[in-house]
């Protein structure tokens, strides 16, 4: 295909100190259904993602969790791949920083940039933010009630840090820059992203320190073996390796994709892409990116979700609850992609049920009923069309080029609002025409009604696609119709003529409203601990304990010899268990809501045995025992799969 016609499209690559989350799992849809759109319009895609390994924090990580950082990171990539899978993004590439081609094109960029004279040789004296792997000037840090340097952007502790390091002439290239971005003023979406990046440049740029002397585990610095490259040159020359920059044999492939048509991230980390990355190509004599999407933050009461504030969503927990489409569905409808955007679980629990089962489902559902209730299951078009059924193909017509115009200019959730705006047409004009009376009274009539909602479905089926390819996929085929590529949607879905053939075939509900777990939960789900990890220790960072920490915690096997309730609690029980050479301990849990006391006796579980007694409705309790509970709270007692001794130690 012609270079005009490819979209090659990146997402950030993530840190894999910590699983991915509703947040990282946005980016990377946004990502997914550009590429699905693009793939839709005809053009040839790309899609790039991936993870970003080295750099102090990944190796502070690794340490902490005693293992070699390789060993850390190769644990921890599995967790984005299967999410993705999970979720349906259909990347075609998942870069790793740890490949080896993507080494060759880190240290061919150092190169470059030294054979430019962009490169020299000073210290950096100053301060540096771990989370972020961000250098900050001192005007720009704020200071705690102690007086300490907190960084502007994750308000975490920064460190001071005095180094021998190389530098890139970063400040070269603030003219150059400053005339991009005026020549290019779409460059960035939304425009006020840009102004803060045109204001930051015309602020005074800064030499940027490129290679850490401090730090080990990262790509050897082509100048120096004692320095590693700083992991944002490292990072950001990953939308390069990932289409085939400085390897043999793919020099035909990167010049086929680069430039990349898209770039997408959240506000956090602009600054690196649009002035760092930037300033980088231009040194590079690269052509620049065509566009920078910047969307916002998905927040959970009000704050930004994040790994370090643990109050992120488990999306794979959120995909059991309601289902994969579903949640994508939500995510592109209800977060603007400009605006920062509350993540609740009652909102998406109203849109599945309204949006996706009523209105949408029960559209098809009806159509189908309806149509092979009455034998109707080969469908031609009728020779006419009465005034109302033209009426709604001319909306359907609206829907198309309204929807086509939003997702071409990145505002999918006003394409997914207008296109819910012609579903609703599209039911009243089947309340409205009765098709169950036309069956009985004017055969043509039921015809033509069943034919116009066919027509209609047809055109949100192949709009949807990008959104909930599953599920689109499935309606289609219900109408007569695969899914195929390689048909001309634009065209046809533009020409609106109305003259397919559709053959009828019955399937389940595509969308069931979804059980009420927001209100099971009684908490927002991002204060509850069945789906939202617990306070800081979301972060990997902060569960790692060191095996020490580990080894003070007695994990003990235990059979229940008696199980009593206590009088005056509906919650607690009083257990007596066998501990084997511990003895037999009075142990008191809140579980009586969810076991009857026949259904613990005699029944092995694990105990903590040594934690500080404690006094509960007047008995003492002398160990705790362990449980799991399930995504609406019912508890599941914690056991040993095979019989073992009683006071049997876990280790
Ligand atoms: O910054 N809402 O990686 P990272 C929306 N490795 N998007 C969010 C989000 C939220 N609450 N939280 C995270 C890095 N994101 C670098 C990138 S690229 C060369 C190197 C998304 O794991 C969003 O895209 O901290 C944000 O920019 C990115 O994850 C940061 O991911």
């Amino acid at each position: 295909m012609p270079k005009n016609n490819k979209f090659y499209v990146t997402t950030p690559i993530y840190y894999v100190n910590a699983k991915p989350h509703i947040g990282t799992l946005y980016s990377s849809l946004l990502a997914d259904v550009a590429a699905r759109w693009n793939k839709l319009c005809g053009k040839n895609t790309f899609f790039l993602t991936g993870t970003d390994e080295h750099g102090q924090k990944l190796a502070e990580c690794a340490k902490k969790s005693l293992l070699q950082p390789k060993d850390f990171v190769d644990l921890m990539v599995p967790n984005f791949k299967n999410t993705w899978k999970t979720f349906e993004i259909n990347y075609d590439k998942f870069i790793r920083t740890t490949d080896e081609d993507h080494k060759l094109a880190v240290i061919k960029l150092i190169d470059q940039l030294y054979k430019n004279d962009d490169i020299y040789k000073s210290v950096y004296s100053g301060l540096y933010c771990v989370p972020d792997e961000r250098f900050v000037v001192t005007n720009e840090a704020i200071k705690d009630e102690k007086n300490n340097y907190l960084c502007p952007i994750c308000k975490r502790a920064l460190i001071e840090v005095a180094e021998e390091s190389y530098f890139f002439r970063l400040s070269a290239y603030e003219d150059k820059l400053l005339d991009f971005f005026e020549k290019n003023p779409d460059f960035i979406t939304p425009k006020e992203r840009m102004h803060e990046v045109v204001a930051f440049v015309k602020s005074g740029l800064k030499d940027l320190s490129i290679s850490r002397k401090s730090v080990e585990w990262g790509i050897e610095f082509p100048l120096e073996s004692e320095h590693t490259v700083y992991v944002w040159a490292d990072a950001l020359t990953n939308y390069l390796s990932g289409i085939g920059f400085a390897q043999k044999d793919k020099e035909q492939d990167f010049d086929y994709w680069w430039p990349a048509d898209l770039q997408i991230m959240a506000k956090d980390i602009l600054r690196f892409h649009a002035v760092y990355w930037i300033a980088f190509l231009m040194a590079l004599k690269l052509e620049l990116p065509k566009k920078m999407l910047v969307h916002g933050y998905i927040l959970s009461n009000g704050n930004k979700m994040s790994k370090s504030l643990g109050n992120v969503m488990d999306p794979e927990k959120l995909a059991q609850m309601y289902g994969v489409e579903p949640v994508r569905y939500y995510l592109i409808r209800q977060m603007s992609i400009n605006q920062d955007g509350n993540f609740i679980l009652s909102e998406l629990e109203n849109h599945v049920a309204s949006d996706l089962a009523n209105g949408l489902g029960n559209l098809l559902n009806r159509t189908l009923t309806l149509a092979l209730n009455n034998n109707l299951q080969k469908l031609k078009a009728p020779d006419a069309f009465n005034t109302e059924t033209l009426a709604l193909r001319e909306k359907c017509e609206e829907a198309f080029r309204s929807f086509w115009d939003q997702m071409n200019h990145y505002s999918y959730h006003v394409a997914l609002a207008d296109l819910w705006t012609f579903i609703g047409h599209v039911n009243a004009y089947f309340h409205r025409m009765e098709p169950w009376v036309a069956a009985k009274k004017d055969k043509d009539l039921f015809y033509e009604i069943i034919y116009a909602s066919c027509c209609s479905l047809y055109t949100i089926g192949v709009l949807l696609w990008p959104i909930m390819p599953g599920k689109m996929q499935e309606l289609l085929k219900s109408l007569g119709h695969d899914f195929d590529l390689k048909n001309n949607y634009e065209q046809e879905l533009r020409d609106n003529k109305w003259t397919k053939n559709f053959i009828l075939t019955k399937i389940e509900p595509l969308f069931t409203r979804p059980e009420n777990f927001s209100k099971k939960l009684e908490k927002p789900i991002s204060e509850s601990k069945e789906v939202v990890s617990n306070d800081t220790k979301t972060e990997l960072s902060c569960d790692i304990i060191d095996i020490n920490d580990f080894a003070k915690v007695y994990l003990i096997v235990g059979t229940i010899l008696s199980c009593e309730s206590v009088s005056g609690s509906d919650k607690l029980y009083k257990l007596q268990v066998d501990l084997g050479k511990m003895g037999i301990r009075q142990i008191l849990s809140g579980i009586a809501k969810f076991f009857k006391p026949e259904d613990l006796v005699n029944k092995q579980g694990v105990y903590v045995t040594n934690l500080a007694p404690r006094k509960m409705m007047g008995y003492e309790s002398n160990g705790m025992m362990l449980f799991a509970k399930d995504e609406i709270g019912n508890m599941k007692m914690v056991t040993v799969s095979g019989f073992v001794e009683n006071g049997t130690r876990l280790s």
